[in-house]
């Protein structure tokens, strides 16, 4: 017994070490990545020094159009020329579309478009679907400012 015990705490003084460095070698890992993306914003730090992040590096508005029965919301938007504007419909009550002619805009339920507000001016959207009574009244308009 008392030789076995003597092998037995070698051993263990041996394999301890290398469950260390294992779990070392995941969290060396798992860390990685963090250095790499936190290059990119550094990089890109001057947009945020103008203070509209939006507008100087040119990223996309998101702006989502609910419908209900029978209204659109928001059902007047304001863009500046220029503006890239990703726009995203969702149907909260009945089935309705959303159709912007101007910008070639034609999009159902869950569906997403991108445009660029290239003229100003005051452009109508409405409901592209026949979804019943208060169909005519499903309109709204896209103010874009010079
Ligand atoms: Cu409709």
């Amino acid at each position: 017994m008392k030789k076995l015990k003597s092998l037995w705490i070698p051993l263990l003084i041996a394999i301890l070490p290398m469950l260390a460095l294992t779990a070392c070698g995941g969290g060396n890992n798992a860390g990685s990545p963090a250095p790499g993306t936190g290059g990119s914003p550094a990089a890109g730090g001057s947009p945020a020094a103008s203070g509209s992040p939006a507008a100087g590096g040119g990223a996309p508005r998101n702006i989502v159009v609910t419908a209900t029965n029978f209204a659109f919301d928001p059902a007047d938007i304001q863009l500046h020329v220029g503006d890239t504007v990703q726009i995203t419909f969702q149907n909260k009550d009945g089935v309705h579309g959303l159709a912007i002619p101007d910008f070639g805009v034609d999009l159902r339920g869950g569906q997403t478009a991108k445009f660029t507000a290239d003229k100003s001016g005051r452009f109508d959207f409405y409901c592209a679907v026949q979804c019943g009574t208060g169909h005519d009244n499903m309109t709204g308009t896209i103010n874009v400012a010079p």
